[in-house]
């Protein structure tokens, strides 16, 4: 609400019936005009509180009851209003109105993490969810997926153990939003169809940069039919249009401390500048058959992949997130996705892991949201007309008429009537079953762990190879039982052998041979690598240091050049204040380099009184002479974290000091646009990947 509707009284600007603020005086709840807020009623100036003070009873009461359960996996989430626009391109495989030529779905896009509390840091390694919803004509359609494309567990009946094990330790509750513990290596090394997430997870996609740039997966198979009833296999694939890209470890660790919102505050800030996030949603289309298998792929086992070089990704429509939440409560928190929320043209599969999340989704809300009918609060309505004849229920929201809420009935003239052909009704699709007996097992198929996890690592270049050595080391160095490092070595033995030296190496153990013969039977794919292209430099951001003690002429020109290249500046100095007329941002007090993505150094200021000698500095060398020693530690870590320098003017003395000049991904020029243009250029590939040295082995 702004300022001005506050105090002309108009409604707060919301729509439908959600407006919890109306007229401008404070009221009670039942909407009594107050005059006071701030006294208690008393007997007296300094006697006792009197139990009829209506409106302290009410104000403490509700407080009291604010919270509600957070979520029990993906509690930590940030969220966006928007819009899905269909190309059409799907409409040979399925009828879903929504997914027709030129339709227009608004949505409601929630992404998380996985292990950690409501109030945990953002930047930890975990999984990240990718859930939306799309308000579509037909009924709404939640695709609740993550940005790994594979999943710990092949039967949805071992979630509790797979969860128990990562979440905290249940004595001390520590550590808080990690994978880097005893019980999570004891499950996973013991229950080795986790080894392909678990890899995953190791890899860079386990610390996204930003939730703009991550990937998006269904995961599960799916079906879909179109206009003539004819079924089709599909995965769905969430593309972002500024590439995937991640923090690097230190970088990540660094960025909880500093600002442990960071994916939230990227998320909003990207907004609010109108730099709309974007992906394109993406089909494999896997055909059908009895096998219910894609070149050898079991379809079912959500422990697999389809390489994209053997079933490419096609396009089928375009989401934009071009509204942030007015109420993260209301909408971030109350917001509950069920996988079995499906338009017509779209069905499950029998994916053991789908299956039981079909159950699970609803299950959960009546603890969460308190009951039946969170499917009536406002973010969780379908736009498509709804007549149900689900009555009553803790939180009823709705004023139900008639007298027959059953089928079939007379009394209310046969209302609500069920769909025929042709009136968009959802169809169960008639899927054969395959002839069988009832059992707990699964197929054969099943039984392979370790030809995709062999092929993730073959298809990472060497920089990527680099960080999955170093977060398994890292990880399992931070477990306490020997069994527990020993057997996930023997996991990794059975991945790569020169994986499996790297991190025995680190961990002071020997380097177990692997017990069956390596799987070779798939090619890499470079698909699978977040590196060698060039993206958009949109919502990225740029620390420019500058000194406040200069007349700085070519500043303006640079930041706004800066600016049409869709990043943000950040202006960061010794002390706060002005420079050619724009507002300082951040000082050395408050700025880290792991904030920004790229560093420009416009000046050489003088240090501040404040400044104190850093340990931090490189190889423990004394401070450069006359350069604030936390610049210099700012500098030295956008190198150490292979980011893209930029200097001119006095900043080159800066570089020279820092002895970071002339090396790949140092930018100097005398001209500031010539260095931005190149800064810009690197930008593009994420990071300056030459920094890192190759994997020997
Ligand atoms: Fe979930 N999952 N999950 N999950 N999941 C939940 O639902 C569950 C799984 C995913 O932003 C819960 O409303 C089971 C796979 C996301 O609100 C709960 C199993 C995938 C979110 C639940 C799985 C996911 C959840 C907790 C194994 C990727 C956050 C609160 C059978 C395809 C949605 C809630 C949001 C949330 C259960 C496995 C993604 C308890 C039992 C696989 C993105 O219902």
């Amino acid at each position: 609400m702004t300022d001005q509707n506050r105090s002309s009284g108009d409604m707060p600007d919301k729509e439908g019936d959600a407006r919890g603020q109306q007229g401008r005086y404070l009221t009670t709840a039942q909407g009594a005009r107050l005059r006071d807020t701030d006294h208690s009623l008393k007997a007296g100036r300094r006697g006792p509180i009197l139990l009829q003070d209506h409106h302290l009873r009410e104000k403490i009461t509700h407080f009291d009851h604010e919270r509600i359960p957070e979520r029990v996996v993906h509690a930590r989430g940030a969220a966006a209003h928007g819009v899905f626009e269909s190309y059409g391109t799907a409409s040979s495989v399925t009828g879903a109105a929504f997914l027709q030529h030129g339709a227009v779905t608004p949505t409601f896009t929630r992404f998380s993490t996985v292990l950690g509390s409501r109030g945990s840091a953002d930047t930890v390694r975990d999984t990240r969810g990718f859930a939306t919803k799309f308000y579509t004509g037909e009924g709404t359609f939640d695709l609740v997926g993550n940005n790994i494309p594979v999943f710990f567990i092949q039967d949805g009946i071992k979630f509790p153990d797979v969860i128990h094990a990562a979440k905290p330790h249940p004595d001390r509750e520590i550590p808080q939003a990690q994978s880097a513990h005893d019980t999570f290596w004891d499950f996973v090394s013991l229950h080795t169809e986790a080894q392909h997430h678990t890899l995953w997870n190791m890899s860079d996609r386990g610390i996204p940069r930003s939730f703009r740039m991550m990937e998006g997966f269904g995961i599960h198979t799916f079906r879909m039919e179109n206009a003539e009833g004819e079924m089709t296999m599909v995965k769905f694939h969430w593309k972002p249009v500024l590439g995937v890209h991640s923090l690097t470890w230190e970088e990540a660790q660094m960025v909880s401390g500093a600002d442990p919102d960071f994916h939230r505050r990227d998320l909003a800030d990207a907004i609010e500048a109108g730099t709309y996030p974007q992906w394109e949603l993406g089909i494999q289309v896997l055909g059908d058959n009895e096998d219910q298998t894609f070149a050898g792929i079991d379809l079912l086992d959500p422990t697999k992949i389809v390489p994209e070089e053997l079933a490419p990704v096609q396009p089928i429509g375009k989401l934009t997130l071009t509204r942030n939440p007015d109420n993260y409560f209301a909408e971030t928190e109350q917001v509950a996705f069920h996988p079995g929320n499906l338009p017509p043209g779209i069905d499950v599969t029998d994916d053991p892991l789908l299956q039981v999340r079909l159950f699970s989704y609803q299950d959960t809300q009546l603890t969460r949201l308190g009951g039946p009918n969170w499917n009536q609060l406002p973010i969780n309505r379908s736009h498509a007309p709804v007549n149900d004849m689900l009555r009553d229920g803790y939180g009823q929201q709705d004023d139900h008429v008639g007298q027959a809420p059953y089928q079939p009935n007379s009394l209310d003239g046969g209302c609500p009537f069920t769909a025929g052909d042709g009136e968009h009704a959802f169809n169960d699709l008639a899927v054969k079953v395959p002839e069988s007996v009832k059992n707990r097992e699964l197929s054969a198929s099943f039984e392979d762990h370790y030809s995709q996890p062999r092929m993730f690592w073959k298809s990472m270049t060497q920089p990527e190879k680099r960080h999955i050595i170093a977060a398994y080391s890292f990880e399992l160095g931070k477990c306490r039982e020997q069994a527990i490092r020993e057997r996930q070595l023997a996991c990794l033995a059975q991945i790569d052998p020169v994986l499996c030296q790297k991190v025995a190496e680190a961990l002071g153990l020997e380097a177990p041979e692997p017990a069956e013969p390596l799987d070779d039977r798939l090619e890499p794919s470079p698909a699978l690598s977040q590196l060698g292209r060039s993206w958009p430099v949109d919502g990225r951001k740029v620390a420019v240091i500058v000194d406040p003690d200069e007349d700085d002429q070519d500043l303006p020109r640079l930041l706004k050049a800066i600016t049409e290249a869709s990043m943000t500046p950040v202006l960061v100095a010794p002390r706060g204040g002005a420079i050619a007329g724009r507002t300082i941002d951040e000082t050395f007090a408050t700025a880290r380099s792991v904030e920004f993505d790229a560093i420009v150094v416009s000046g050489n200021p003088t240090p501040a009184d404040d400044a104190t000698p850093s340990l931090d500095q490189k190889a423990g060398a004394p401070a450069a002479p006359g350069i604030d020693p936390r610049l210099t530690l700012m500098i030295q870590e956008c190198w150490r974290h292979a980011k893209v320098i930029g200097a001119w003017g006095r900043g080159r003395e800066v570089i020279a000091e820092t002895g970071v000049q002339a090396s790949p991904g140092v930018v100097e020029d005398d001209r500031p646009a010539t260095v931005l243009a190149k800064v810009t250029e690197l930008l593009g590939q994420h990071r300056v990947w030459k920094r890192f040295t190759p994997v020997r082995g």
